[in-house]
């Protein structure tokens, strides 16, 4: 069974860029549910943990640099089939490769500058929400 939870970064650039409300609004639109929310700044040992699955790649330095830059929105959303449907609606990590009407298609400003993060597996989005937000902070619609 799909799991019904993904975990989001409203990224540096798009917070500064106040794209904060319109990305909200196509996530809500699209039918996912907010369960969690906050705005954070991350520090350079949190953004290195968050991307350690990158750590052998040759971006990681500069993604650790700018995903600690500056605030960031994180937010666990729920709706069926959530990290599938999200990585539809958020498009390619490459915004030149993204479809019309997708998040990243729209607000994103390059490859790395992409406007949003979205978990790639059912088991990453729960260890992505636990990095977040503890149950507590947790809305339960379902
Ligand atoms: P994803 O965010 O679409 O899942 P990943 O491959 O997991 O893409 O990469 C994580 C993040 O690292 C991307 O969203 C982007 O910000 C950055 N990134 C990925 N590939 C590159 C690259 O080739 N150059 C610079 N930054 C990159
Ligand atoms: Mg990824």
């Amino acid at each position: 069974m799909a799991g019904n939870i993904t975990l989001t970064m409203i990224k540096p650039e798009a917070v500064a860029k106040n794209y904060i409300g319109p990305i909200l609004n196509m996530i809500n639109e699209a039918g996912f549910k907010i369960a969690a929310m906050k705005l954070t700044k991350l520090s350079t040992r949190q953004a290195e943990a968050f991307y350690a699955i990158h750590s052998d790649k040759p971006f990681y330095a500069d993604l650790v640099d700018f995903m600690s830059s500056g605030p960031i929105v994180a937010a666990i959303l729920e709706r069926d089939n959530a990290v599938e449907e999200f990585r539809k609606l958020i498009g390619a990590t490459n915004p030149e490769n993204a479809e019309e009407g997708t998040i990243r298609k729209q607000y994103a400003e390059s490859l790395q500058k992409n406007a949003v993060h979205g978990s790639d597996s059912d088991e990453n989005a729960l260890v992505e929400a636990d990095f977040f937000f503890a149950n507590s902070d947790r809305v339960d619609y379902m």
